[in-house]
């Protein structure tokens, strides 16, 4: 980092020194030629938990019944990756992943609850290194204050959907409004008052939507009261040669608590929440809102009282109900989008800046009749992702190769032209497949994955694995030790675990040859696969099969 230490003193001279360096302008703010600009501002969105199925470009058939417009834009305007993967499918190791260029196991956040070292080197900071103005609103979840940023605003920990607290220069304030909303008005604020306008920008914008518990905006929350979203063809599974499966917690008609996550109330007439067993955000509403609140959710669940539905029909309405919060919550969140992007048009920003969109992981939306993500499998690995850059992506670009959240750290340093720091980081540029000089077979052979939060919410146990075009290999362990290995060409719903058909015995070998020597490349060590002890397993399955406590069966 050496010599990028000089620009440590921001300002307008610094702005001038790069612009005499590269020939170009730093902030090219009012051109309007598509010709690559120099030092791209980057504005970074990401959802919490916002599943693939739920953005229309992407085209499945749930979110073409509640489309998300805005998002679309920057498919429409630059590039969509259909391939796109995290490293391990939980919130806190995403986020370090893409601050680190780092697998958990190198940058140490390997589990929600872990403490993130803010000490290490990171993307922000190196940015701030070749004189990039840094930013982020929103969730961190990472424990601890944020570092490498010039300017910061976060909620407190998952944060809350309404009013929620935010911490702002070491002080906590309860701030009134609804999240999503309250992040998009800071992140415009930061924009169009707060920054340096001399500099180029880095601007993280963190949603805490659409995560758990699924809490749309009040102006969303009969919005797709009268669509029928069709439940996922796995939604009842039988599960065969699959334990860790089986064994998981996070089955949307066993594991979802009526109260809290569908909002579903007492009996007919009654506003007071069905089993509920935490405090949530309905405790935080001022009175106002929560009469708006309940003025749209009592006629549904009289409704549903009224209809005395049981059995197979209950666990089929409670997946509607999922869906339409689920994709209400969503709304807000697209519209966010749309403001920055129409603000970029409106004020000139447009051709400098970068707009990526992308999601801390994916999430289920009954698949496997499931919520939550965690797992291994296409749904809760893969995340949504795409990219707008005006002179270097091309409009309508789809990009089929295999990327991960471990590429951004060096995709934005090597756009900000500070790819020579990058060199300890662990994922590759994306920016030969943004413009075109590098085609999608030619990237990248496998990605690698490993989770570690077990035993935790959910129950997903520990795994690693790799994927490669056609085909995935796993290993769970810690109570169990099974190993699943499935054939993505013919199996795209990841039903049919492979891994004892002799058909497969040659091609399952050189998958193993591939996962070790992978492992020796990311500098994996015998040290990363510890085993719980049982009783710590036992409890924890007891206490999460207890909180169940469905009322309505
Ligand atoms: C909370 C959620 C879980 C979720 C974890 C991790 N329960 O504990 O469903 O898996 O967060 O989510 S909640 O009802 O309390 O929200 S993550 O996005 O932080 O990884
Ligand atoms: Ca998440």
């Amino acid at each position: 980092m050496g010599t990028f230490s000089l620009f440590k003193s921001y300002g307008p001279l610094h702005c001038l020194f790069i612009a005499l360096l590269t020939l170009g302008s730093c902030n090219d703010r009012k051109t309007e030629n598509t010709k690559p600009t120099e030092t791209p501002n980057i504005i970074f969105v990401m959802a919490d938990d916002h599943a693939i199925q739920a953005i229309s470009a992407y085209g499945h058939p749930i979110s073409q019944l509640a489309p998300t417009p805005n998002i679309d834009r920057l498919a429409k305007k630059g590039a969509l990756f259909t391939h796109s993967y995290v490293t391990n499918s939980i919130c806190g190791p995403s986020r370090a992943v893409i601050l680190t260029g780092k697998h958990s196991h190198i940058n140490g956040f390997r589990q929600n609850g872990d403490h993130f070292d803010g000490n290490q080197p990171t993307l922000p900071k190196m940015l701030q290194e070749v004189g990039y103005e840094t930013a982020v609103v929103g969730k961190w979840h990472l424990h601890g204050h944020p570092q490498g940023f010039d300017h910061w605003k976060i909620i407190v920990d998952q944060g809350n959907y309404y009013n929620p607290d935010f911490i702002e220069n070491g002080d906590t304030t309860r701030i009134a409004g609804y999240a999503t909303d309250i992040i998009t008005n800071d992140a415009l604020d930061w924009l169009q008052h707060k920054r340096n306008d001399s500099q180029p920008f880095f601007l993280m914008v963190h949603h805490k939507a659409p995560h758990r518990n699924w809490m749309p905006a009040l102006r969303h929350a009969n919005r797709y009261d009268s669509i029928k979203f069709p439940l996922p063809e796995t939604y009842f599974p039988e599960f065969e040669n699959q334990q860790a499966a089986e064994e998981q917690l996070q089955t949307i008609y066993d594991d979802m608590y009526e109260g809290h996550d569908l909002k579903m109330t007492k009996s007919l007439g009654s506003t007071e929440l069905a089993h509920n067993p935490w405090t949530t955000d309905f405790e935080r509403m001022s009175k106002e809102q929560r009469n708006e609140w309940d003025a749209a959710y009592l006629p549904k669940n009289n409704a549903f009282h009224k209809s005395d539905i049981q059995g197979k029909a209950l666990a089929e309405w409670k997946g509607q109900r999922y869906l339409q919060d689920y994709m209400a919550t969503i709304a807000a969140v697209d519209e966010g989008v749309g403001e920055i992007l129409d603000y970029l048009e409106e004020s000139g920003l447009e051709q400098s800046t970068m707009v990526v969109y992308t999601s801390d992981q994916g999430f289920y939306m009954g698949e496997k009749g499931w919520f939550d993500k965690r797992f291994m499998y296409e749904e809760s690995f893969r995340t949504p992702l795409l990219m707008k850059l005006p002179g270097t992506i091309k409009p309508g670009t789809k990009i089929n190769a295999l990327v991960q959240n471990l590429d951004f750290a060096q995709t934005f340093l090597d756009l900000a032209g500070a790819e020579e720091t990058t060199s300890e980081m662990q994922g590759q540029s994306l920016k030969g497949l943004l413009n075109g000089s590098i085609q999608d077979d030619d990237f990248r052979d496998l990605i690698y994955y490993h989770y570690y939060d077990y035993p935790a919410f959910h129950m997903v146990k520990k795994h690693y694995g790799i994927r490669t075009k056609s085909y995935k290999l796993i290993h769970f362990y810690d109570d169990i030790d099974t190993w699943e290995f499935y054939d993505l060409d013919n199996d795209s719903l990841e039903l049919d675990n492979k891994i004892n058909d002799q058909t497969y015995t040659s091609v399952i070998k050189t998958m193993h040859q591939k996962l070790d020597s992978i492992q020796k490349v990311y500098k994996v060590s015998d040290k990363e696969f510890k085993r719980a002890p049982q009783e710590k397993v036992d409890r924890a399955y007891k206490q999460f099969k207890r909180l169940r406590g469905q009322a309505v069966n």
